[in-house]
């Protein structure tokens, strides 16, 4: 250890100088011309801003490679307890600024890179996003990686190197078009290739019994009938005002070197060949799903082959420093499941402890639960999932031998607790019996965890009375919990909004921004919501946000917003349950409306003085690729907007958006411009929501149903300062029924929608016609026939709290109570911290504390 140490040291000499870059100009133009003549093999005369983004990332990742390196041997020294975060997805957008900020580099970068002839905002955007992800699931991973590095603990990120990662969407004629995301196609500085980590991992072949020569005993072998490498690639990811900075682990597959000779022999090198790049396939590119699931092979083997590498690579640095103490690695690890995606990490652990290392099954199994623990998502059964057995067992012999002994064991105990309860062995069963069979996914990830937790209150709540009851009665309340999800304020607030940032730092008296790790800390700003001066700054702000959305509107879409009408947002993946329909429609019915009250001779500032206030409707959002509804509703929006957008009588009372390609980079330029957003998901069905927090974090103000993390959010903020409406969860299942036994009401408001798309206005009504039987004539399954009138009603209130001035800050009525609402909605967002989350799971969950600094 002390010679470790004394490494250690030596290296932190070389910090400083490295730190220079961070801090000093000379040092970091130094820095930039020799990366741009050596790295880039350019010279400075020829360097665009896609060179200089390059040379900057080189610049500033030699420094994070310092920290980074310090703090593995920080890690191993101190040799505490490890959680590693197994996710599929990792939708962490955009690298360069986020480093910058988070090593306090951000003003020294922009000062110098001005001095060299360039804008730090265009270099920026020369960096593609790192979309690895579909959705909150994959930027719920982004942000927790980054708190975990932030508030100092030893935390990584394990996951897959797609090369492509979600698709990039065009809107044609108004359709969504789907073309792929290469997003390497300049070499990725934020990416350490790591040619020397490469892990065998095995698929197919079969299992044979054989005899260990010393002690006679049976023993399982699984002769694999295909291998492929993993390599792996490394991120590291700063923390903020901390040297901390943790790994994200992504991992690449590639051929071995070994060969299929009898192809060979036979004289196909070609077939060969071909046999060995197919390897590559497995990363190539990431599932486009989102809550939802296909149930395809290769899907499998993307899961198979990640859980394997990375917990080999586990395992591996376990065993350097504890050898096969195999007693001690619960009290050094902690897995988290993010989703069921990684289950088969449960199958794997427990086949390396057992096969491999000769564990005692009930010994091996006692620590692989102690180790794991579980995140559910979702409780829609389509997002549920199944792999067939016939499927497991073909490409993982071993692994399904080992799934049918857990379900043995576990319902041997079950039974020997509930001899009376026939019936229950049925529903825990790990196994569904029905054609295809299946192993559940979920259920087993509940038997192999210590704990299982939901993302809201509310659907923690869920899960426990619906599909995990009968697990609740088997292991009882205490495995089950709850840790709301969070977001991190450093990209959310300070890095999207630094207009903001800066505003709450001085009124904070905070220079240094900590408030940015201690999100409570913004409840002081409740001291000032009648501070009419600090009301106004505040809403230039807003107003110069909205204006920077304009910007991106105009630039991606061609239509111009004024940014005095109410900006009124939902951008999110389109989904059904998430129910964009329902803001569309009540669009077309606002539209007829107006053109109703023209025809009548009502002049249009009548209009936005008695009843409708302007505004833009602005939607985002991608479909996956194989969802026809979804796709259904993205068409109606975009052909509003034609219509709506060419009316010369409508003027700026009513705008509708589609913004194609909604990433994480502009949800960054989104989130800070919107007065208003959209969470209207059908009761019970919006696990949590994230995106709720990030505008209320920005000062916009929500409208929402009572799902997910919109009940906390009230509860912090205060029912006042925020727009609720619709059926309540607890009603959900009795309207369904009702919608099935006694037909669908179709309120007159909504009859008048439908009979416009009928019409033909928005282009061929044939289009539409899924979309309106679904609601007509199939069950209305997701409620938008009765909470359509609430949501009409919720805009009228929250209109006339609006004013029809907004974005004019001598409008003291808009000040007094819209401003004011978003004041004391930032005011009381500390809860929604992902720093917070992180503690909770370290805590509750994973039983670490963070690193000794
Ligand atoms: C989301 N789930 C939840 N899933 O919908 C959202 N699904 O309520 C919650 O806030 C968020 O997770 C974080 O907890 C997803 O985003 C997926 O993207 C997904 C991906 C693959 C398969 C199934």
């Amino acid at each position: 250890k002390y010679s470790q140490l004394k490494v250690l040291d030596s290296k932190k000499q070389t910090a400083t100088t490295e730190d220079d870059v961070l801090t000093n100009k000379d040092a970091f133009e130094e820095s930039f011309v020799k990366h741009v003549e050596t790295t880039l093999a350019r010279n400075m005369y020829n360097c665009d801003n896609l060179a200089a983004y390059q040379a900057t990332s080189n610049t500033i990742r030699d420094a994070l490679l310092i920290d980074w390196a310090n703090t593995q041997q920080k890690q191993t020294i101190q040799d505490g307890k490890r959680v590693y975060y197994l996710s599929l997805e990792f939708l962490m957008g955009r690298a360069m600024d986020n480093a910058l900020i988070n090593l306090k580099s951000r003003d020294n970068t922009k000062k110098s890179l001005t001095e060299l002839g360039f804008n730090l905002e265009d270099v920026l955007e020369q960096e593609p996003d790192a979309a690895l992800g579909n959705g909150g699931l994959g930027r719920l991973a982004a942000c927790f990686v980054d708190s975990l590095s932030s508030k100092n603990y030893s935390g990584w990120g394990y996951g897959l190197n797609y090369q492509y990662g979600i698709f990039k969407q065009k809107i044609v004629d108004g359709y969504q078009i789907e073309t792929p995301d290469y997003w390497l196609k300049y070499s990725n500085p934020w990416e350490i290739m790591r040619s020397e980590i490469q892990i065998p991992v095995d698929f197919y072949g079969y299992v044979y019994e054989d005899h260990d020569p010393n002690t006679g005993k049976a023993k399982k072998i699984w002769a694999g009938g295909e291998r492929v490498l993993a390599v792996a690639a490394d991120f590291p990811i700063p923390g903020f005002n901390t040297d901390n900075t943790n790994n994200l682990r992504l991992w690449n597959a590639k051929p071995t070197e070994e060969f299929d000779f009898t192809k060979f022999n036979a004289g196909d090198y070609q077939q060969s060949v071909g046999a060995q790049q197919r390897a590559e396939s497995i990363t190539s590119v990431l599932y486009p799903n989102d809550n939802f699931e296909s149930g395809k092979e290769l899907r499998l083997k993307q899961q198979y082959f990640w859980v394997a590498a990375s917990l080999h690579d586990i395992v591996r640095r376990f065993k350097k420093n504890h050898k096969n103490n195999w007693k001690k690695f619960p009290d050094q690890i902690a897995i988290q499941l993010n989703d069921t995606h990684p289950t088969l990490a449960i199958v794997e652990l427990q086949r390396i402890l057992v096969d491999l290392e000769d564990l005692e099954w009930n010994e091996a199994w006692n620590i692989v639960t102690k180790v794991f623990a579980y995140t559910n998502h979702t409780v829609m059964s389509e997002a549920l999932e199944k792999w067939p057995v016939d499927l497991l067992g073909r490409l993982l012999p071993r692994h399904l031998e080992i799934i049918y002994d857990i379900n043995f064991f576990f319902l041997k105990e079950v039974e020997r607790k509930f001899p009376d309860d026939r019936d229950l062995l049925g529903k825990v069963s790990v196994i569904e019996e029905n054609a295809p069979k299946s192993v559940k996914m979920a259920f087993l990830a509940i038997v192999g965890s210590h704990k299982v937790n939901g993302v809201a209150e509310l659907h923690s709540e869920l899960i426990k009375t619906t599909i995990f009851k009968d697990f609740v009665k088997v292991f009882g309340e205490d495995k089950f919990t709850n840790v709301t999800n969070g977001i991190t304020p450093r990209r959310w607030l300070r890095q999207a909004n630094p207009e903001l940032a800066a505003l709450i730092a001085e009124k904070l008296n905070d220079p240094n921004y900590e408030y940015l790790t201690n999100l409570g800390r913004l409840k002081k700003l409740e001291e000032f919501v009648n501070d009419d001066e600090f009301l106004k700054r505040w809403d230039i702000v807003k107003f110069n946000n909205k204006v920077r959305l304009a910007a991106l509107v105009k630039e991606t879409t061609g239509v111009v917003l004024d940014p005095t009408v109410l900006f009124d947002v939902q951008v999110k993946r389109i989904h059904e349950y998430k129910r964009q329909q329902l803001n569309i429609f009540a669009v077309i019915y606002r539209y007829l409306k107006i053109k109703e009250l023209l025809s009548q001779g009502v002049s249009v500032d009548e209009i936005k003085e008695k009843y409708y206030i302007p505004k833009a409707s602005i939607f985002g959002g991608k479909a996956a690729p194989g969802y026809y509804m979804a796709k259904t509703i993205i068409h109606l929006i975009n052909k509003v907007g034609d219509i709506v957008n060419n009316d010369p009588e409508i003027g700026d009372l009513l705008k509708v958006v589609f913004i194609p390609d909604y990433n994480v980079s502009k949800a960054e330029i989104i989130t800070p411009g919107s007065d208003l957003s959209n969470h209207i998901s059908t009761a019970g069905t919006e696990a949590s929501g994230t995106s709720n927090m990030k505008f209320a974090l920005n000062g916009g103000l929500i409208i929402g149903t009572v799902d997910g993390a919109n009940v906390e959010i009230t509860r912090e903020i205060g029912e006042e300062n925020i727009f609720l409406f619709g059926n309540l969860a607890e009603s959900v299942e009795d309207l369904r029924h009702k919608h099935i036994y006694e037909g669908v009401h179709i309120p007159q408001t909504l009859a008048q929608v439908f009979s416009a798309i009928e019409s033909g206005i928005f282009g061929n009504p044939d289009e539409y016609k899924a979309l309106i039987d679904g609601i007509k004539y199939h069950g209305d399954y997701y409620l938008v026939s009765d909470d359509f009138e609430l949501f009409l009603a919720a805009h009228v209130k929250l209109e006339k709290v609006f004013g029809h001035h907004g974005g004019d800050a001598s409008d003291t009525d808009h000040l007094h109570k819209w401003v004011k609402s978003a004041v004391l909605s930032v005011a009381n967002m500390g809860f929604f911290s992902s720093d917070r989350c992180i503690d909770e799971y370290a805590e509750d969950i994973w039983n670490i504390e963070p690193l000794n600094q």
